[in-house]
């Protein structure tokens, strides 16, 4: 049982994942972190778990890594720290997660957020990057992330000043897809995941890993990658119970085949 996390679900498809360290404002300490990579694997092989949520308080989604745990690491400590581990396993997870922000989303807690494929905010939500001010730097995907999220431009400024953004200007920048008031966060983005968790999943999965190659290949190879996948779905029953639906004039019901 996890002792950081509140697990939900799944229901209508999504399993929800509650951040629960509120003496910490959520810090991201190793305990934490692992229980998240498992619940992950966990979803993973579940049929049931079409999509996730990841949510946190109202007063911080996660404030970063444990300051406190950190401090206790030297340079062999950092070198064979096991949450490079969970943050890989976190990384590789193969369903489509929508992050809900609100309040702090600072350090660790905003590269966690960027793990997630679609990042909803209430208005209060401050992202930034503020580990310069502990004399260190982003260490899970911060500086590489959060370049492609919101241009080198703005990165650079977050990233050297540590000076945390609004929601407003995370929308602006392209970091998340929409601002909610900050009681309608959760319910928002449950909602954008439970209509994907209608969606054939195998089409899901293969759009999501194409949208993923966008990032990190050339536009040839994107390009390939997207032709190659969208083949492969031709030869899925979902697809053709997609096309039936829409011919029959009926809602389509997807068996993720
Ligand atoms: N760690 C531990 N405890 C934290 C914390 C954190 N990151 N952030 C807040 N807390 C704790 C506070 O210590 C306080 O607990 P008590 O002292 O009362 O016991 C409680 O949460 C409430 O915080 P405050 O009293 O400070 O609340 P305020 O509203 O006054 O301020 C704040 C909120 C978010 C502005 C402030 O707490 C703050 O500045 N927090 C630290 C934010 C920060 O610097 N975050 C970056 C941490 S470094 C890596 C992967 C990841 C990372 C590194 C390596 N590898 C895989 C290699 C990531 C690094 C980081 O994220």
């Amino acid at each position: 049982m996890p002792n950081h996390l509140i697990i939900e679900g799944p229901e209508r498809g999504v399993l929800r994942i509650t951040l629960h360290r509120p003496e910490a404002l959520n810090a991201l300490n190793t305990a934490l972190l692992g229980e998240l990579a498992e619940t992950l694997t966990g979803a993973q092989d579940d049929n049931q778990v079409r999509a996730v949520v990841i949510t946190g308080s109202q007063r911080a989604f996660a404030a970063g890594a444990d300051i406190k745990e950190m401090a206790e690491r030297d340079l062999v400590g950092i070198l064979e720290d096991p949450r490079q581990r969970h943050w890989a396993t976190i990384a590789r997870f193969n369903k489509p997660i929508v992050a809900a922000v609100n309040g702090f989303c600072l350090g660790g807690g905003c590269e966690l957020a960027m793990h997630a494929d679609i990042l909803i905010a209430g208005e209060d939500a401050r992202f930034g990057q503020p580990e310069i001010n502990l004399g260190i730097m982003p260490g899970a995907g911060g500086t590489q992330r959060l370049v492609r999220a919101v241009g080198k431009a703005l990165a650079t400024q977050m990233v050297l000043t540590g000076e945390p953004i609004s929601a407003r200007r995370a929308l602006e920048a392209g970091l998340i897809s929409e601002i909610t008031q900050p009681e309608l966060t959760l319910e928002r983005a449950v909602a954008v995941a439970e209509t994907i968790a209608t969606k054939a999943p195998l089409a899901v999965r293969l759009a999501r890993e194409a949208l993923h190659k966008a990032e990190d290949t050339d536009l040839a190879t994107g390009l390939r990658f997207e032709r190659h996948a969208f083949t492969l779905l031709a030869g899925t029953r979902d697809r053709e119970e997609g096309i039936r639906a829409f011919q029959e004039k009926r809602p389509a019901t997807f068996s993720g085949h």
